[in-house]
């Protein structure tokens, strides 16, 4: 087999977000662009030469040709394997889960996650490390440094691998297994869940509506809950995966995924609802009459997690990410575990989850997971919920209810005000930065200051520090407002605005967010100017 080496130069701006790097698909599919960035991963983690990596992605448009691409580099590169799902599809989570189950020297995962997918949207690429995680900073800055130092990738001249059969076949040296996407995952869920409780329920009448949002969780999510736990078929909507994910935003929120929103709000919705992204790892979690925010489902998860048989033991301890509401730290308190602080981004909680400090964790952006992979994990999260409700036969909105009365309420809001021009992004978000230090004290519609600081994270595994995550301010009657800029966006900036209020009077535990939360919004926009420096009148996005 021809090795190809293909001289080339640094591309500006393969820097690594959130997670992973995230382009327009048409960037990605510039002359060399794919083929420096895997280049660059390859060298940032010191070369591939007789390892063995996982190859997977959420199917959108160009995964098959980006998956070809990868696998002719790999094999000019000398790694020894590459595991990958059939047809290149992967859900994030069950990536996580093979690069774990089977040893490997990590993974590479195609997929931008919840942003569109299509020839003219969003593509993106990561490395996972070989614990199943997102790579953490120290990793995604030796790749980014490898992109700017770029002169040469190495490639195979072969034809493509059939990547639609299962087995294993060879590219040159390079073995290449296929293996189904969803076989080992639903095994793994089997063993964290009472599959026969989860059963009963369905059985006894329990109705359900999962959106998949033609996204990679239709085939999980079909083979899960319709073949292996008897919930009727058509229980799982959007099924089939498409390359454009239908046309639509395959994001899981009240926005996005309004149709089930509003089935659920209905008289006549099923008992049930959920959704998954565009890459399987977030959910949104919907009872009839009752929306879960992610941070009160991290709290309610984490005080019933021991009704599943994996979590029987109890917790070790539970992470949120900062701008997550401070429900579960409360539940955390009463659980006498610990509960952790990290910046944004699921490659924070990595240390945590290895180092058996935490065993569940979320994010307010939709995300759930514990420590079966190293990644957030939609359908686990589903999984977890239809196991409490099993075991509790309760109503979501009952059980949401109870635990507000137990714990008080955190009412929560993030408004998101996106593809606003950088410049004037990063004018408001310095801007409010140099002021922190004046804010304490003062008063901004009716509500005084009390905190004001920059977000830092000291690692408490390796001690590594993470500086600049978002500027929090604290009002002196238990309220909040986050600010950060999106790392995970491919045009302009998105500014997100994170908005908390903690209520325990009982009386007050049913009011609307946007009610509740109104005073901070309007102190929020005050102390940062925000219709001022975006000329824009209310958020493109409200969860
Ligand atoms: C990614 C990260 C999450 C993060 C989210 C939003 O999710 O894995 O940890 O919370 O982005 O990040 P940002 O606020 O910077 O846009 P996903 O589902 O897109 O991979």
């Amino acid at each position: 087999m021809e090795i190809r080496t293909v001289p080339t130069a640094p591309i500006a701006g393969q820097k690594p977000g959130t997670s992973g790097l995230r382009k327009k698909t048409r960037v990605f599919m510039e002359p060399h662009y794919l083929e420096n960035y895997v280049q660059s991963i390859f060298d940032g983690i010191g070369g591939v030469q007789g390892k063995t990596l996982v190859l997977g992605g959420d199917g959108r448009y160009f995964n098959d040709r980006a998956s070809q691409v990868i696998l002719r580099m790999a094999a000019a590169n000398g790694a020894a394997k590459v595991i990958v799902g059939q047809n290149a599809i992967l859900s994030t989570p069950a990536a996580s889960h093979l690069i774990r189950s089977r040893g490997t020297d990590g993974g590479l995962i195609l997929s931008a996650s919840h942003n569109p997918g299509g020839e003219d949207a969003d593509f993106g690429l990561k490395y996972n490390t070989p614990n199943g995680g997102p790579a953490p900073e120290g990793v995604t800055d030796r790749i980014f440094e490898a992109t700017k130092a770029l002169s040469e990738y190495r490639i195979a001249v072969a034809q493509d691998v059939d990547l639609s059969t299962l087995g294993t076949t060879r590219l040159g040296e390079l073995e290449v297994e296929v293996v189904d996407p969803v076989a080992d995952y639903a095994v793994l869920m089997e063993q964290l869940f009472d599959f026969d409780a989860i059963r009963a329920l369905f059985a006894s009448g329990f109705t359900m509506r999962f959106d998949a949002m033609h996204a990679v969780t239709g085939p999980y999510a079909r083979e899960i809950l319709e073949n292996r736990l008897g919930a009727p078929a058509g229980t799982v909507v959007n099924a089939t995966p498409s390359p454009d994910f239908g046309g639509g935003h395959p994001d899981p929120n009240p926005t996005w995924a309004k149709e089930l929103f509003d089935l659920l709000m209905s008289d006549d919705g099923p008992d049930f609802g959920a959704a998954s992204d565009g890459d399987g790892d977030r959910n949104m979690v919907l009872g009839r009459h009752a929306y879960v925010t992610p941070s009160d489902s991290l709290a309610l998860l984490t005080a019933h997690a021991h009704r599943a048989p994996g979590y029987r033991e109890g917790l070790k301890g539970v992470a949120r990410s900062m701008p997550t509401s401070a429900a579960v730290d409360r539940v955390a308190a009463a659980l006498g575990i610990a509960c952790y602080e990290t910046p944004t981004g699921w490659k924070f909680f990595g240390n945590l989850l290895d180092a058996g400090r935490a065993t569940l964790c979320g994010e307010e952006s939709f995300g759930t997971g514990s420590d079966h992979v190293r990644e957030k994990d939609g359908l686990w999260a589903v999984l977890l919920w239809l196991n409490i409700l099993a075991d509790t036969r309760q109503p979501v909105k009952a059980l949401l209810e109870d635990h507000w009365r137990t714990y008080g309420r955190n009412y929560y809001s993030r408004h998101d005000y996106e593809d606003v021009e950088t410049e004037k992004a990063n004018a408001l978000y310095d801007g409010l930065r140099a002021k922190l230090g004046s804010l304490p004290g003062q008063s901004f519609a009716g509500l005084t200051v009390a905190t004001a600081d920059e977000f830092a994270y000291d690692d408490p595994v390796d001690g590594s520090r993470s500086e600049r995550q978002g500027l929090r301010i604290g009002f002196a009657d238990g309220g909040r407002v986050v600010f950060r800029l999106s790392g995970t966006g491919t045009v302009g900036a998105t500014l997100r605005v994170y908005l908390e209020a903690l209520e325990t009077d009982p009386s007050r535990l049913d009011r609307n967010a946007g009610e509740a939360l109104s005073d901070i919004a309007r102190a929020a926009d005050e102390i940062a100017g925000i219709k001022a420096h975006t000329g824009r009148q209310a958020p493109d996005v409200i969860t």
